[in-house]
Formats: C-alpha cells, structure tokens, sequence
C-alpha cells in the first residue's frame, strides 16, 4: 500500500461505515443516487441501499447517508508521478522524436 502510514507486517481492517451504500469507505452523492434508484423497492439487500435492513429502500436508508455524508476517507486525488513503466515509456518517446529530428 502506497502512501501508508503502516509498517511491515501491520494490517489495517476497515470496518463497515455508516451510510456507505456502494463501500468506497466515502459516503457522498453516488450513495443518495443509488438510493433514489432503488426508492420503495423491497427484498433488495444493502448493496442496493436499504441500510436498515428492514427490506424497504426508504427514508431511514436516506436519513442514514444524510447523517453520514462527508464521513470516511476522501478520494486520493493521483499522486503526479509516473509510474516507472509510464516514465520509461515516456523518455523512449522522447529520445525517439529527439533521433528523428537530428
Ligand atoms: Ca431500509
């Protein structure tokens, strides 16, 4: 895991979070679409927004996500740096246009 605060030989265990329907571990608007999506429906289990689990996607699914909204963990936004691969590939183009030219 890139970017973690963990040391060798530790394990992180994510535990469910409230109002996560989709479990990106980041309760926004994609949740509250879902739940729209499968409004009133019934016998749909979490996955398909009913949180309760009382078999009805309604209001305590959708009171449940507006209680929980902006908990979690955010979306990383990429990190800018090339993977070496990419990099690689990236200065092979560049020395090829560089011979072209010459
Ligand atoms: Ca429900």
């Amino acid at each position: 895991m890139q970017d973690s605060c963990l040391s060798s030989g530790e394990l992180l265990i994510l535990a469910d979070l409230p109002g996560d329907v989709n479990r990106d571990r980041w309760v926004a608007g994609d949740h509250l679409s879902t739940i729209i999506t499968y409004w009133g429906q019934t016998g749909l289990g979490p996955e398909y927004a009913d949180l309760s689990g009382n078999g009805t996607v309604d209001p305590p699914d959708y009171s449940e996500v507006i209680s929980y909204w902006g908990t979690g963990l955010p979306p990383q936004p990429p990190s800018g740096v090339p993977e070496p691969a990419t990099l690689g590939l990236l200065l092979l183009s560049g020395w090829a246009l560089l011979r072209r030219r010459c």
